[in-house]
């Protein structure tokens, strides 16, 4: 069984997209990141780094999103998620699964939350740094899909378009966003077309690029 900790459109989205779209059956707690319920003594006995989400897997905490998914994927190996281990495109899977972990997630948090890498006083130039990455990693991405898609490993969706996904959501109040690359759209098109994203869109209560 399992519990997700999560905020609506946070980075719990691709967890709870994936428990839908996989049908496993799962609870939510939801968290007000405003209120600083992630903050709690409680939470951070789940999450030490009090950040959302933690997920429960019977009762015990595991954390970092890009894991949570990767591990959902493998628990229903028949939903064809997550390549067979051993074969070559399962190495695609884990390097895109890292790159958006480690390339795309930390400068989308620095846009964020732009005092948070030095201060106030440079929150400008750390949002502006942060934006330039963000458009490094899309236009490689978008010639990756060009060559290879539509797909991050061509034919067919793995758990690492959900997760590139949710990324591209956040950039939708950007001046130029995710949606300005076209093979970036025409992912997000049809990732958005399966009937989990409007299942996750009304559990969530999101209105926002939908
Ligand atoms: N690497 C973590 C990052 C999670 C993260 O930064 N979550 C944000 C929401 S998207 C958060 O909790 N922000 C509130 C805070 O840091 O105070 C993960 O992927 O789980």
């Amino acid at each position: 069984m399992y519990t997700l900790y999560y905020a609506p459109g946070a980075a719990s989205l691709v967890v709870h997209w994936l428990l839908i779209d996989l049908d496993l059956p799962h609870e939510l707690v939801k968290l007000d990141i405003a209120a600083r319920q992630h903050k709690t003594p409680e939470y951070l006995a789940l999450n030490p780094s009090g950040v959302v989400p933690t997920l429960l897997i019977d009762g015990k905490p595991m954390c970092e999103a890009a894991a949570m998914a990767m591990l959902l994927a493998d628990a229903k190996p028949e939903a064809g998620l997550a390549p067979v281990i051993g074969s070559a495109k399962r190495a695609e899977y884990y390097q895109w699964m890292s790159h958006l972990a480690n390339s795309l997630q930390p400068p989308f948090r620095l846009w964020w939350y732009p005092s948070e890498a030095a201060g106030e006083a440079n929150a400008e130039a750390g949002k502006a740094t942060a934006e330039a990455r963000i458009h490094g990693v899309f236009a490689n991405l978008d010639a990756h899909l060009a060559k290879n898609g539509p797909y991050l490993l061509g034919d067919a969706a793995s758990a690492a378009d959900f997760m590139l996904v949710m990324l591209m959501r956040w950039s939708r109040n950007m001046p130029k966003t995710a949606l300005d690359y076209p093979h970036l759209a025409k992912l997000a098109g049809l990732m958005k077309s399966r009937p989990s994203w409007k299942a996750l869109y009304a559990a969530e209560g999101l209105e926002e690029w939908a």
